[in-house]
């Protein structure tokens, strides 16, 4: 297997938004990240990957961009950017950005020409259609509730979103918008960015005619995703975009994808077709919610986890390349989700943390991961900012006769807010994270769980984290190591051996809360030579068998 940088590397991702003000006008910017590069360089991370920055009416966050090629003003200005860049690389970091290209801004110039008139140059650059019967050209609801079309007075037609009505999506099948975004990626890219994160970048090929979608049980609107995830010029497209731009620079990408199995990523990202590195897949983020979607709640179980991993595991050595993680700025937090954010916070998620990291891939730590961040409980659904909550809570239970407690509940588990809350600095009001209103309130438990606090505490989940990624970089057989899973069926127990050159190692983990009896099965050889790294303090026993004490994990070395 060819080694690269970005194989052996470990991401951060910042959401600005929520990371670190510096003016006290209650909103994280680039200023605030500036004087946090110290901190994420210690933790021992080699490239940040940073939400969207860009010119942005901010309607879901930045995700809805105005000017590809301006930064918005909540955040700063381009030198500030560039300063950013060159603060990076002068601490041998490297810098990724969003590129967003799925959808542009209603506000963005284009599409304020495409609304226009119908023979408008930019009229093509977005995707219209004629109503049919009275109603919307087809039935597709969108991501954030209601249907994925809005109609455009001027011109008597529907714009196609598949989010919010704010972010129409970009028409791909047109030459010149495409080029217009290679050129953007090209500028970014001379300027001296090291790749993108690519957002929903699987759903840029629409399949011809946008069909309705199936609707058994008569719903207003139904989910047309079938008909624009993994789309069928999609391998197309992005062939093209590495052959015009990706591959003239030696960079890092990493496609968002949700609804990507194994077997299309593997063409997403095997390195002999010249498409992308690596691809964000969703299955082991669907784990937990029900036929009815993410809201519709349902609790993990581990065996269907360790068959996903161990599917994408297997599936992609040798051949392509896995991203790993838990977290980022849709999903709840993890320790709150698969571990205890209670009793066992800081052993869970040093658990968790052990249980990914030991993996094929390259791992990527949304901020306040590495300090244990949790879940948040705001009483009144106000103060909730995120568009998709708002929404599904406005269709749900102000419109629609869904329990109120029950939609709270949901949210409360996988509202995208868990996330989003401001980055816990210290125990100072608002957590240290601006001097004056945060934009979202800070989760009151900032005053025992915050990174002052982490850092100056030796058995910290930071620490442990700063010894995961030490780990990486000292021995290869964590990066590049096939991968074996043992104990398949067991409830509560994962646990999986890594080969490389001749050598081992044994990963164990915990997922429960009771002490749990572990034995290595008959068939498998392990000769341990030293135990690398635990949640607990080493008890000397014998990796063969022992017991495991709550969210226990170790891993051991050997032959
Ligand atoms: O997310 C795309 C996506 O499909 C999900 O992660 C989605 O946000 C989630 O399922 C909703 O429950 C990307 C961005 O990461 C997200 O923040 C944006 O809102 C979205 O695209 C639109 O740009
Ligand atoms: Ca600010």
């Amino acid at each position: 297997m060819e080694k690269t940088w970005w194989k052996e590397s470990v991401v951060y991702q910042i959401y600005p938004r929520s990371f670190n003000d510096s003016n006290g006008d209650g909103i994280g910017d680039i200023q605030g990240i500036i004087e946090k590069l110290d901190y994420l360089k210690e933790l021992g991370i080699d490239v940040i990957w940073l939400s969207p920055v860009y010119k942005s009416p901010n309607d879901d966050n930045g995700y809805d961009i105005s000017d590809y090629y301006d930064i918005m003003d909540d955040f700063g200005t381009m030198e500030d950017w560039e300063r950013l860049l060159d603060e990076i690389h002068a601490r041998g970091m490297k810098l990724i950005m969003d590129l967003v290209v799925n959808h542009s801004s209603d506000e963005h110039e284009w599409f304020q020409q495409a609304k226009k008139s119908k023979d408008n140059p930019y009229r093509d650059y977005y995707i219209w259609r004629k109503g049919k019967d009275g109603r919307e050209p087809n039935n597709w609801k969108s991501t954030f509730s209601g249907s994925a079309w809005e109609y455009n007075e001027a011109t008597g037609d529907y714009y196609l979103h598949i989010f919010s009505k704010k972010q129409p999506d970009l028409n791909w099948e047109n030459p010149e918008l495409r080029q217009d975004v290679y050129k953007m990626m090209k500028w970014w890219l001379d300027k001296g960015v090291d790749g993108f994160r690519m957002d929903v970048i699987n759903f840029i090929s629409k399949v011809p005619g946008l069909p309705d979608a199936p609707n058994p049980n008569g719903e207003p609107y139904v989910s047309g995703s079938r008909y624009f995830k993994n789309g069928p010029r999609i391998h197309e497209f992005l062939q093209e975009m590495n052959e015009e731009v990706l591959a003239h620079y030696d960079v890092m990408t990493v496609g968002e994808m949700p609804g990507v199995d194994v077997e299309e990523a593997k063409k997403y990202t095997h390195f002999e077709r010249n498409e992308l590195q690596m691809v964000f897949q969703f299955e082991h983020m669907d784990l937990d919610s029900g036929p009815d979607g993410k809201w519709d709640l349902k609790p993990l179980d581990l065996r269907d986890l360790k068959a996903s991993i161990s599917r994408w595991q297997n599936g992609l050595n040798g051949a392509g390349w896995n991203s790993l993680y838990l977290n980022n700025h849709d999903q709840p937090r993890v320790v709150s989700r698969f571990g205890n954010d209670q009793e066992y916070r800081v052993e869970s998620a040093k658990m968790l943390a052990t249980f990914l990291h030991m993996l094929q891939g390259t791992p990527y730590i949304y901020q306040g991961e590495e300090i244990g961040m949790t879940n948040v409980h705001f009483e009144d659904i106000e103060d909730y900012q995120d568009i998709e909550i708002r929404n599904m809570y406005k269709e749900k239970v102000v419109e629609g006769n869904a329990d109120h407690d029950q939609v709270m509940e949901s949210i409360y588990t996988k509202g995208r807010d868990n996330a989003r809350t401001p980055f816990q600095w210290n125990d100072l009001e608002h957590a240290g994270f601006t001097t004056g209103e945060p934009w979202i309130k800070v989760n009151p438990n900032y005053k025992h769980i915050n990174a002052e606090k982490a850092t100056a505490d030796p058995d910290s989940i930071f620490h442990y984290y700063r010894q995961l990624i030490q780990l990486r970089k000292q021995q290869p057989i964590i990066v590049y190591g096939d991968y074996e899973l043992i104990l398949p069926v067991h409830e509560q127990i994962y646990a999986y051996i890594r080969h490389y050159e001749g050598e081992k190692l044994l990963v164990i983990t915990n997922f429960g809360e009771e002490p749990v009896d572990f034995s290595l099965p008959e068939e498998i050889e392990f000769e341990p030579e030293e135990r690398l790294i635990g949640n607990y303090a080493d008890d000397q026993s014998h990796p063969g068998s022992f017991t495991l004490k709550p969210y226990e994990a170790r891993v051991y070395k050997g032959k």
